[in-house]
């Protein structure tokens, strides 16, 4: 009975044994795939790898699509962009213009005004040269004829004087008698009146009355001028009338 019984438990451990065996191996087994199981394992793979593939193209598509349309929308921002600051230029360069125009006018209007100011000067400066040149003629021609009358004066005397001494020979004091006239002619305009002759004879005789005055002094005006020139003057200091 042992023996069987032993033989049995024998049989049973073996069987363990063998079960174990088993066991692992089959462990090992179904760790190891078969070829159909890495055939399906490949196939699986290559169907995993071919979907992301597709994914990925799917997704590289749709961010191409979505760069396209980041890309039109730039573009289109972008020639807007572009026709904005095309016009933001053009109007820059308008106004640069207008300030350049504004500018060269501005310079235009103060040249013009400075060219004026200056002409005027000139005018202003040629008027008063003008004016200059015209007083110093004005000044030369007086001083001319003040020469010449003083050179016809000084003949006319030399004449008078030649005269009376022809006249009265070496008797008249010419130039002592040019002297009293002188002094008698008070307002110094060259020939005597009646009131001059009378404060010139009232001198020697204040008692002398207007009456003796007018007489003697019509006598002595000879050609009746009502003035007595000087040659009138010596012919009655030379020869008083009687
Ligand atoms: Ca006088
Ligand atoms: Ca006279």
């Amino acid at each position: 009975m042992r023996k069987k019984s032993e033989a049995e438990n024998m049989m049973r451990q073996l069987s363990a044994s063998l079960s174990e065996i088993s066991l692992t191996k089959g462990f090992e087994n179904l760790s190891a795939p078969t070829e159909e199981e890495e055939a399906a394992r490949k196939a699986a793979e290559e169907e995993q790898a071919a979907r992301k593939d597709a994914e990925e193209k799917i997704l590289a598509m749709r961010r191409t699509a979505e760069a396209i349309a980041a890309g039109k929308m730039t573009e289109a921002e972008a020639a807007a962009r572009r026709a904005m600051e095309e016009e933001q230029a053009a109007r820059r360069k308008a106004e640069e213009e207008e300030a350049s125009r504004q500018k060269a006018e501005e310079e235009e209007t103060a040249r013009k005004k400075e060219a004026a100011r200056m002409k005027a000067e000139e005018e202003e400066a040629a008027r008063k040269k003008a004016e200059e040149q015209a007083a110093a003629r004005r000044k030369a021609a007086e001083a001319r004829k003040r020469a010449e009358e003083e050179e016809t004066a000084r003949k006319r005397e030399m004449e008078e004087a030649a005269r009376l001494m022809a006249k009265y020979g070496g008797e008249v004091d010419i130039v002592a008698m040019k002297a009293q006239f002188a002094k008698a002619d008070l307002n110094q305009d060259g020939v005597l009146s009646i009131e001059e002759m009378a404060a010139f004879l009232r001198k020697g005789d204040p008692s002398m009355t207007d009456d003796e005055v007018r007489l003697l002094f019509d006598k002595a005006d000879k050609n009746n001028d009502g003035t007595m020139s000087f040659e009138e003057f010596v012919a009655f200091i030379h020869s008083p009338p009687s």
